[in-house]
């Protein structure tokens, strides 16, 4: 009989890691998934997405090359999606030892480990439009020159060229996912779509009353993360290794995000969002815009859901979190047990 295919997905937690879990399922994949050991292990999206059960689960660290060796080992992958990473550009800011160390050093210590065990294992690296910085070209396709602007986008730079210098040098299945800004009712709640979209909610039910944020002229190339996960599938199942921009060609603001999500819940946006420098990084990226052609041409992938679509989609779903949540039902998601913002201390942010 055939042996099932196997992914293993490392940061099977995460938002994007969860989709993938699940598309991967779907299509008969064994998939394992490698998470933290933390004292409280974060499992509330595979629960929401019903697939706790059905992914396999391996203890491993990005900082630990063994943890990833074992992964590796246990799991016997066709194929690896490397998602895990410390994903928050302002965080980046407060720890880029950090950001090095995880999101730029993870990279090789996954390739090393791939190259030693089984060069053939196909390899996704989940690079970022953040790489493009404030390079000022307008639009973004593959051939435009990047200039990182943060700590994060700096490592993920060198998660970047590490994975076509392994594919270049030792002949490795192994690509780079160029993905612009991509949500969903599962992402964190540091992201400032999904900030904006649990606060419309909670105001709209009386549980708060005002949203703070920074940089509200940022814009930004907002699409559906369920469709982008696809995509990941896509470049590893061609003849050749390459490097794809996805993204929806489309740009927004913060502000024009936040404006549709309080309409959505029936709200005028300028009467509950005020501007708090907390919240502003010491350098922002202030415009990106991918061309997704190359991705359309090869791959047949493109984007569906609207921007408008996407920012019903996340209110309409944190409407009805926290309406559960007053009618004192329990459920596997993040919200409640967030800290206020204001009780965060950070150095990095503060002005
Ligand atoms: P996310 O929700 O923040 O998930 C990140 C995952 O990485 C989580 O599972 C997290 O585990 C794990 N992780 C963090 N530090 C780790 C470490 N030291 N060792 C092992 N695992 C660690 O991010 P996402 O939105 O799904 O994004 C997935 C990937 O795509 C990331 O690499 C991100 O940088 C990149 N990316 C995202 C976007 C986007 O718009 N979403 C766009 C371009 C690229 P815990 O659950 O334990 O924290
Ligand atoms: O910020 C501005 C902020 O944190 C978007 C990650 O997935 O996508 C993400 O990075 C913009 C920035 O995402 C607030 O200054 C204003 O200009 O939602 P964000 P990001 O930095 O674009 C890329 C593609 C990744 O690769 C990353 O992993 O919104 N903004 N006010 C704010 N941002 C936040 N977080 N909070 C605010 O209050």
């Amino acid at each position: 009989m055939k042996k099932k295919k196997s992914a293993l997905i490392t940061g099977v937690t995460g938002q994007d890691g969860a989709y993938l879990a699940k598309f991967l399922l779907d299509k008969g994949y064994a998939v394992f998934g490698t998470y933290r050991r933390l004292s409280t292990p974060n499992f509330w999206r595979l629960q929401y997405l019903d697939i706790f059960d059905r992914v396999k689960l391996i203890p491993a660290d990005l900082v630990d090359s063994t943890s990833i060796v074992e992964a590796l080992m246990i799991s016997e992958p066709d194929e690896v999606y490397h998602l895990a990473a410390q994903s928050f550009v302002g965080a980046s800011f407060e720890q880029p030892v950090g950001a090095g160390e995880i999101t730029g050093l993870g990279v090789p210590r996954m390739l090393e480990a791939i190259r030693s065990i089984n060069p053939r294992i196909r390899f996704y690296q989940a690079s970022t439009s953040e790489l493009y910085g404030n390079s000022n070209t307008g639009v973004q396709t593959e051939e435009t020159p990047f200039r990182p602007a943060s700590p994060y986008s700096a490592a993920k730079l060198y998660g970047y060229w590490i994975t076509r210098i392994y594919r270049e040098g030792y002949g490795m299945f192994a690509c780079n996912g160029i993905l612009f800004n991509h949500e969903s009712p599962l992402r964190g709640l540091e992201f400032v779509t999904r900030k904006i979209s649990n606060a419309v909610a909670k105001i709209a039910l009386g549980i708060e009353k005002e949203l703070r944020l920074g940089n509200m002229e940022a814009q930004r190339d907002w699409g559906y993360a369920p469709e982008y996960v696809e995509s990941m599938w896509l470049m590893l199942q061609q003849d050749k290794p390459d490097d794809y921009v996805i993204a929806t060609n489309e740009t927004h603001s913060v502000a024009e995000f936040a404006r549709r999500a309080f309409a959505t819940a029936g709200l005028d946006w300028e009467k509950y969002t005020r501007v708090d420098e907390r919240f502003l990084r010491p350098i922002d990226v202030n415009f990106l815009r991918g061309d997704y052609t190359k991705a359309k041409e090869k791959l047949g992938w493109r984007p569906k859901v609207t921007f408008e679509r996407l920012v019903e989609i996340m209110v309409k779903e944190d409407l009805e979190r926290w309406g559960r949540w007053q009618q004192g039902k329990t459920f596997p998601w993040d919200a409640p047990s967030y800290p206020t913002e204001a009780g965060i201390l950070t150095r990095a942010l503060r002005v």
